[in-house]
This record gives C-alpha cells, sequence and structure tokens, in this order.
C-alpha cells in the first residue's frame, strides 16, 4: 500500500474540498486511458501540439544551440519527441524524466529503437518536488528542456512559478525550454475536451475509484459517481470531479468517511493560460521568452523561452 496514495486520499476526504493530487491518476490503466483520451476528436490539446510542433520544427531547431542536451519532463509519447530530436542539430543526448519507472523505460526503449545512436538516460524524478538531474551526464553545449502537453497546467500558479524557478536552476546558464500550454477558449470547446460524448474521460476519472479500492481496500460504489468537467474563468481552468449522485458511505483503509448528495472528489485541474499571461509568470521565475508558435485558431502555444542569468 502506498503511504503517499493513503495519506493523500485520506487527507482529501477529511477536508471539505475533498482535492486529490492528479498524479494518482496514472496509474497503468489511468495512463492507458490518457493515451486513449489524446486520440479522441474532441480532445484538441495533443493532435493541435504535434501539429504545431512538426510544423516549425525547422525554426525551433534553428533556434536551439547545436549539441544541447534534451531533458524531458514526464517522457512523454515518441509522438513529439522523436521528431523533435531528428531535426535539432548534433543533440548530445536525451534524460526523459518521470516518476514511474515502469513507464520511463518502455518509453526509452521505444525511442532507441527510432533514434539510433543517441545516448537516452532515463531519470526517475517526480517533478512535483525538488528534483536533480544524473551525474554522469554526456558532454553537451547547452541545455534544452522539454515540457510538451500543457502537463504544466495541471500544477497551481505558485507551483508552476517553482518549477520553473527550479528547471532555471537545473539547467543552467544558457539554458532553453521548449513548452507546450493550453491557451484559455470559450468552455463549448473546452468542456468536451474533458467530457467527451465516448465517455473515455469519463473512465479515466472513475479510474481513480478502482485505483483506491483495489490499493487502499476502499468500497468507492463506481455507480454512485458521476464524472464532470466544470470550467471556472478566473483563474482561467477545467477541473474534473466525481459527483456523488446520493449520500455514500465509504470505508477507506479501515475509516468510515460519510459523503453527501452533490459533494464531489476534486480529481485534476487543468490550467488555462495566455501567452502573456504565462510569459510573466515564466519571467519570475528566470525565463524570457524568445519564440511562440500557435495554430491558426490560437488553441494552443509552443513557447521557446532562454534562460536569463539572475
Ligand atoms: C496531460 C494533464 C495535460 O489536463 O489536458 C486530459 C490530462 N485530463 N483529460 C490535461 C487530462 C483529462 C491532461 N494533461
Amino acid at each position: 500500500m502506498s503511504h503517499r496514495l493513503k495519506d493523500d486520499t485520506l487527507a482529501a476526504l477529511q477536508d471539505p474540498q475533498h482535492r486529490i493530487p492528479s498524479t494518482w491518476l496514472y496509474d497503468q490503466r489511468g495512463s492507458e486511458l490518457f493515451e486513449a483520451i489524446t486520440r479522441l476528436p474532441s480532445y484538441y490539446p495533443t493532435r493541435t501540439e504535434i501539429s504545431i510542433l512538426e510544423d516549425n520544427l525547422t525554426d525551433i531547431a534553428a533556434a536551439v544551440p547545436a549539441q544541447s542536451l534534451v531533458v524531458e519532463l514526464g517522457s512523454g509519447s515518441s509522438r513529439k519527441t522523436v521528431p523533435l530530436l531528428h531535426a535539432l542539430r548534433q543533440p548530445a543526448g536525451y534524460v526523459p524524466l518521470d516518476i514511474s519507472a515502469d513507464y520511463l523505460a518502455e518509453a526509452a526503449d521505444a525511442l532507441r529503437a527510432q533514434v539510433p545512436n543517441l545516448s537516452v538516460q532515463p531519470w526517475v524524478a517526480d517533478f512535483t518536488r525538488a528534483f536533480d538531474l544524473p551525474e554522469n551526464l554526456p558532454p553537451h553545449q547547452a541545455r534544452l528542456g522539454f515540457f510538451p502537453g500543457s502537463t504544466i497546467g495541471n500544477l497551481s500558479a505558485e507551483h508552476a512559478s517553482h518549477l520553473l524557478r527550479h528547471c532555471h536552476h537545473l539547467l543552467g546558464d544558457g539554458a532553453q525550454f521548449l513548452l507546450g500550454i493550453d491557451l484559455d477558449k470559450s468552455p463549448d470547446v473546452l468542456i468536451p475536451a474533458y467530457d467527451d460524448p465516448e465517455g473515455v474521460t469519463a473512465a479515466f476519472n472513475r479510474n481513480l475509484l478502482v485505483r483506491l479500492n483495489r490499493e487502499l481496500d476502499a468500497d468507492f460504489d463506481l455507480n454512485a459517481f458521476r464524472h464532470e468537467a466544470r470550467y471556472f474563468a478566473d483563474p482561467a481552468r477545467i477541473e474534473m470531479h466525481l459527483v456523488c449522485e446520493r449520500a455514500v458511505s465509504v470505508q477507506v483503509a479501515g475509516e468510515r468517511f460519510e459523503l453527501a448528495a452533490g459533494e464531489s472528489l476534486h480529481t485534476e485541474t487543468s490550467h488555462k493560460y495566455s501567452v502573456a499571461g504565462f510569459t510573466t509568470l515564466a519571467a519570475k521565475a528566470g525565463w524570457t521568452l524568445r519564440h511562440q508558435w500557435r495554430d491558426a485558431e490560437s488553441r494552443f502555444a509552443v513557447l521557446l523561452m532562454q534562460s536569463r542569468r539572475d
């Protein structure tokens, strides 16, 4: 039984907000369901970001120094990373970071097969906390942080700012940071992206209860909870909730909790930014915007930031 999962879940149930950190959504099944989400027609971020990257690879490669070491936060899918590594001028190596050792090993192997002769050094790290880089990095001229997927949007502004500051310190002088952010837009587009007609996002959200039942010996009645995506304008964000449709009594790790009809577990927040707003946040953490690329509808932005000396 994971103590952090147990502590976080009990804390969420005790607190009136019932907020559970979204990292717990991503067990094996959760990661598979997220992968399925990225292929849904209504979930525009992944395909939009991939096409922005593909359309601008030449400009991106020209702006990044030759022999850069690529450090990816979250070791995402090779759909984004492989084209980038192919485009960059003599990348010095690739360091994918991820919290899950299993997922990381798989992702690293897949990448080695697609980009031969590249030094790949997977590194287990939880970037929601302070983390280090491996010690024996291959020789390189500069470092490029890569953080696609708008995953930074899952962090509160305060945590995002800490992470950007920490990356500024880790990546060092002259570093660049290539980062994807989902832009604020009409809830008519945002809500279906997080509440798809196929029900995949609902299954992804509910899978958290399956996990809690299995790993914390809980007895959540899955039928009592409905998936809901809620849009808030200030700060702009989508929240995922699991709403109790009726009063529920649940036992978790030996403790009993009563939830009233209408109460909800808040399982994920996905912040939506403006380029200006994000640039201000990043500037406070030592990063200066050098380039931005967007899709024709300005749904998503890919930013290239340069580290500024303090
Ligand atoms: C991978 C965290 C960026 O917030 O859009 C997708 C996760 N959650 N649908 C996002 C997610 C529900 C996704 N991130």
